[in-house]
């Protein structure tokens, strides 16, 4: 495996020098931030974006994300034109050794949690979904992190009407429409495109939400056959749906596994879920388990510890700080070393 780390680009108050010295650190996972969505990344975005990774000794392999416009998720006539300039952005990246896309295909929200600052009993704090409180909120009015806050309330009201007239069954064909449009541009790269799941895997605000488990992978590698279509296995996002077996699916999947987001989270209720430290016995994913299961199965793809709690005083932005993203790195690296040399030794 890659072991690698978010970073948000300039902006982002860790600096790629503190990035380089956790151990076994490959490369970051970035973006270029201010482009648009719907156009082309310019190749001296990326060209900067990628010479500040190389001055720190630090691989610029793996982007996320490259967002989809909305216009792509709703299936509009303005689609063919924005898959071309995704296309495009493909295509730049290529030119700079980017080998894999993160991107997800969630209606207008990313991910969502209720409260960002939870205090845990030893002080650190960890972000937090209550359904109740979720469900109560006003969609429109709505200050939550991971989505664009650039909308108004009333953009954003007239987007969830857009989204009535889409089904389940509509917004995975426009998926597929996407997918087959930029196929080709993968194929000339050699990029992969890794879907994000849905976070959490259900259905928000009447927004259909399609990428949840194991029969929507499925069905995604039957609809799309192409080598490049694959996923990010996020353990948080797919563990928040409690039907879903992660070190089973890890398996089944491992070929199509570009991108792993690995962390923990503890059940609270039937939905309600806290996250926690990368540690199998801090929550209730069995990550042990799921980086057995991906290494037994060939897995060579990328990693980065996600999620972290704030610890040490630090006060990083939500789920991204620096302390309890490289513990989980480290902890991830001995899982993988001792899965890595098992499998060496009984071979
Ligand atoms: C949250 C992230 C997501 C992810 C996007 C991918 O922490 O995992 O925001 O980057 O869904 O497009």
């Amino acid at each position: 495996m890659k072991m690698t780390f978010r970073w948000y680009g300039e902006k982002d108050p860790i600096p790629l020098q503190y990035i380089r010295q956790i151990p076994n650190m490959s490369g970051v996972v970035t973006a270029v931030y201010d482009v648009p969505v719907g156009e082309v990344w310019p190749t001296e975005r990326i060209a900067a974006l990628k010479s500040m990774c190389d001055a720190n000794g630090l691989k610029m392999e793996v982007i996320e994300s490259v967002p989809v416009h909305e216009d792509i998720k709703l299936g509009k006539a303005t689609r063919d034109k924005l898959i071309e300039n995704y296309a495009k952005t493909i295509r730049n990246l290529g030119k700079f050794g980017v080998r894999c896309i993160c991107y997800n295909f969630m209606p207008v929200f990313d991910w969502l949690r209720t409260d960002l600052k939870t205090k845990n009993p030893d002080g650190s704090t960890c972000l937090s979904y209550e359904h109740e409180k979720l469900t109560a909120l006003d969609p429109s009015d709505l200050h939550l992190p991971g989505w664009d806050e650039s909308y108004t309330p009333a953009q954003l009201d007239g987007l969830i009407r857009e989204y009535k007239a889409v089904t389940h069954e509509k917004l995975f064909e426009n998926l597929v429409y996407f997918l087959n449009g930029i196929m080709p541009a993968c194929d000339e790269t050699g990029i992969n495109m890794a879907i994000h799941p849905d976070d959490p895997p259900w259905d928000m605000f009447g927004l259909p939400r399609i990428i949840t488990g194991e029969e929507s992978f499925d069905r995604l590698f039957s609809a799309v056959k192409n080598r490049h279509n694959g996923v990010t296995f996020c353990t948080g996002s797919l563990g928040a749906g409690r039907g879903n077996n992660l070190p089973k699916m890890a398996e089944k999947y491992a070929d199509r596994i570009f991108f792993a987001h690995i962390r923990q989270l503890r059940y609270k209720g039937k939905y309600d879920f806290a996250e926690a430290g990368h540690r199998t016995e801090d929550g209730d994913l069995n990550i042990f388990a799921i980086v057995r299961a991906l290494v037994r199965s060939g897995f060579d793809g990328y990693v980065r510890p996600d999620h972290g709690r704030n610890i040490w005083g630090e006060n990083g932005k939500p789920g991204y700080g620096l302390y309890d993203r490289a513990l989980g790195a480290a902890y991830l690296n001995g899982l993988f070393e001792a899965a890595e040399y098992y499998e060496k030794a009984v071979k």
